[in-house]
């Protein structure tokens, strides 16, 4: 197939981009605007026969008609995505992830093309730290961030089309993702380059928000699969059962990086602070028999540490501002 992704040159696009050229047939052009979350770096080594990246804004209808219409299928991971800095100016939100996905489904539904939108597990909400609980397909959108509303929002956006104009299109709601080329604003990332400058790991209120690690490459894996065999119309959880707290988390980090398991900084809690992500991902094995290959965490993280000390060059030139920034709002 001939691929149009979107965000390719973003932390979860990137990686797949790669993941796409190296180990399948299918050839890729990707769409970036290139907002400070993008870096052209990390599409470096790609071969020009199988790769092309075009520098643009997804709400550019002409731009997206023009790209749409040369392809086989839409792989749309364009967004603004830190919930941060949706808190501080939701504007760029509403923009990129609404009307942005509203200009990605029109060049679709004009040209009848696959398209596969990328979602999160933030739009259904959070769950007390003790709930059995899980979220599932039909669990009721409940957002509390500007961002994880703008999510939810973009996919009514796709569901609609899907029920209203027949769109071939795919939903799937993925758990926080770790890896290389994630932009350092992002929790594991930024510890892991505050310990290498000589920071203080950061945490969140009291550090017992829980999150569910899923390594990218195994996100995208399943995103593959999906596009290549998933049923049209029908949304996909991606979740790793792999719940820890951000305290464990940065003591983890700590432990790897050889420093002391208390040497952290417990800072100002992030406003609404979700509390607790988990997702039955059963369809997802059942149906397409996907599951995640990194099965342990310390063994991902270690290579995660592993990829920031060698690639110094990708992230230090921002990781002052990044921190200016953090500094700022006392987080
Ligand atoms: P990212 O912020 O690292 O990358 C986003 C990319 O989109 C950047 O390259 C940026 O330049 C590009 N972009 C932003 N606005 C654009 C626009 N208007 N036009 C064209 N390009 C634009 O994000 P990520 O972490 O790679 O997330 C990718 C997708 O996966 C997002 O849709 C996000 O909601 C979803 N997701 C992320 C996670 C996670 O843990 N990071 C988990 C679940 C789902
Ligand atoms: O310095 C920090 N200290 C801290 O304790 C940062 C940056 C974060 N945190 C906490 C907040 C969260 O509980 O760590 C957790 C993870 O934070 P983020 O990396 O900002 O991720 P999160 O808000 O959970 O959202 C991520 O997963 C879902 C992605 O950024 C989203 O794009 C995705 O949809």
């Amino acid at each position: 197939m001939r691929l149009v992704v979107t965000g390719g040159a973003g932390f979860i696009g990137s990686n797949f981009v790669h993941q796409v050229v190296e180990g399948t047939d299918h050839d890729v052009v990707v769409i970036d605007r290139l907002t400070y979350a993008g870096n052209i770096a990390s599409l470096a080594g790609l071969p020009a026969s199988r790769f092309r990246l075009v520098q643009g804004d997804i709400c550019d209808a002409a731009l997206m008609d023009a790209l749409v219409a040369d392809c086989d299928a839409v792989v749309h991971f364009a967004a603004e995505s830190h919930n941060d800095n949706s808190i501080g100016d939701p504007g760029p939100f509403i923009q990129t992830n609404l009307v942005g996905t509203f200009q990605v489904l029109e060049a679709v539904r004009r040209h009848s093309k696959r398209l596969h939108h990328v979602s999160t597990d933030e739009v259904y909400g959070d769950l007390a730290l003790d709930d059995p609980a899980k979220f599932t397909p039909d669990t009721p959108y409940n957002p509390s961030s500007p961002y994880s509303a703008s999510k939810a929002g973009s996919n009514m956006l796709v569901r609609a089309w899907v029920r209203t104009y027949g769109l071939n299109a795919t939903i799937s709601n993925c758990s926080n993702n770790y890896g290389p080329r994630q932009h350092i604003e992002k929790f594991i990332p930024r510890q892991i380059t505050n310990v290498l400058v000589g920071r203080r790991p950061k945490l969140y209120g009291s550090g017992a928000n829980v999150r569910d690690w899923l390594h990218v490459e195994d996100h995208n894996l399943a995103v593959l699969a999906i596009l290549e065999r998933g049923r049209p119309g029908q949304t996909y959880l991606v979740g790793a059962d792999g719940e820890l707290t951000n305290r464990q988390v940065v003591e983890a980090i700590l432990l790897e990086m050889g420093q002391p398991p208390d040497a952290y900084d417990l800072v100002r809690d992030r406003p609404g602070h979700d509390l607790r992500y988990a997702s039955d991902w059963s369809k997802l094995r059942e149906e397409l028999g996907w599951r995640p290959i990194y099965r342990d965490f310390r063994q991902g993280l270690r290579a995660t540490i592993d990829w920031y000390r060698s690639n110094e060059a990708w992230w230090r030139p921002q990781k002052a501002a990044v921190e200016a920034k953090y500094e700022a709002s006392a987080q």
